[in-house]
């Protein structure tokens, strides 16, 4: 019996040393050596042979050679997945050349749309503002009655807005989102809102049927014209350098009350007249005013109190005159050549 099993334990050692790095080969010495019909288990039956005295001392001996043969083989068969699964993690074979050029990586960029509203937004956080966001699917309350516009005014026409099942539809501009703020906070309010709006205009250079607007909005007690102009003039002076003039132009929205658009001095002449600016100097980039009290009523702000001003600008114009983009299409082509550039 002690010969059978030194010759065994050598034959073991002599195939795991041949079968080195070789998993399956491994994998057909435990079936030899540990299975069913292997060699060990096959000693173990011819035990049923041996006196009574012998029986457990052999007995021993085989399980103490079986639990070694097992330890060894699977030892080595962990150490190989290990390698394996190291490997293929890395991605590259062991034998790698670390010497080859390296696989460049394509890292993407933050879409120009997105850099011009972080920039914009982070300038009104500046001044004390908050950034706020809202739906994009609103209620006709939210996006036209809270805001003072009438039934007969067109954008309320079926062909002026997008509009969806029961009456719910696609936002024209980011003001409910304003609304929605006042109706839950108390004054004093400042924020921004930054998104998406919908408008069913044709496509062309500059028109696309969702752009992005920020609109923003102060409530406090006292707040006049004065400190619109205060922000805005601070606000134009950081985005486009500060040498940019402003003007304001009377004009009407029926959220505000009185209305004012807001032109700034053409950045690419300096408003000595240019093709971009049609010669006269200035571009409009806002629309402004003070909040109509009808408003403020609407979301339980008492309007004999508080008094605010509001405004709103497109982010594809602003965008635009930054970088000297004359189609607004390019925005939303997600043409690699466009947005590489930015
Ligand atoms: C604009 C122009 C003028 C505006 C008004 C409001 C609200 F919610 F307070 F009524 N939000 N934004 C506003 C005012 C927007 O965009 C051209």
């Amino acid at each position: 019996m002690e010969e059978i099993l030194k010759k065994i334990e050598q034959e073991f050692e002599q195939n795991f040393a041949d079968a080195q790095a070789q998993a399956g080969k491994l994998e057909e010495l435990k079936i030899k050596f540990l299975g069913r019909k292997g060699q060990l288990n096959t000693v173990f039956k011819s035990l049923s042979g041996l006196s009574q005295q012998d029986r457990p001392v052999f007995g021993k001996r085989i399980n103490e050679l079986k639990e070694k043969i097992e330890k060894k083989l699977n030892g080595r068969l962990t150490a190989l997945n290990e390698r394996v699964s190291k490997a293929s993690a890395d991605r590259r074979p062991e034998n790698f050349d670390i010497t080859l050029p390296a696989i460049k990586k394509d890292t993407g960029s933050v879409h120009p749309l997105t850099q011009v509203i972080d920039q914009i937004c982070g300038l009104f956080v500046e001044m004390g503002f908050m950034i706020v966001e809202g739906p994009e699917i609103e209620t006709e309350y939210h996006n036209f009655e809270a805001l003072n516009i009438p039934l007969e005014h067109p954008s309320r026409e079926a062909f002026d807005t997008f509009y969806l099942e029961n009456k719910y539809l696609l936002r024209s501009h980011t003001s409910p989102a304003q609304i929605r703020f006042m109706e839950e906070h108390k004054p004093p309010v400042q924020i921004v809102v930054p998104g998406k709006v919908y408008r069913p205009d044709a496509t062309d250079a500059s028109h696309s049927f969702m752009f992005h607007q920020i609109e923003g909005l102060l409530i406090d007690k006292g707040i006049t014209f004065a400190h619109l102009r205060g922000v805005l003039s601070v606000f134009a002076k950081k985005l486009f350098g500060e040498k940019t003039k402003m003007r304001f132009r009377p004009s009407f929205f029926p959220f505000t009350e009185p209305s004012a658009e807001v032109d700034i001095s053409c950045i690419i002449c300096a408003g000595r007249g240019c093709s971009v600016c049609g010669q006269s100097g200035w571009l409009e980039i806002l629309g402004s005013g003070l909040v109509h009290p009808k408003v403020l009523e609407a979301c339980n702000v008492n309007s004999r109190k508080y008094s605010g001003f509001a405004f709103g600008l497109g982010v594809e114009r602003v965008a635009m005159l930054k970088y000297g983009i004359d189609d607004i299409r390019l925005f939303f082509e997600n043409d690699l050549r466009f947005i590489k550039q930015f």
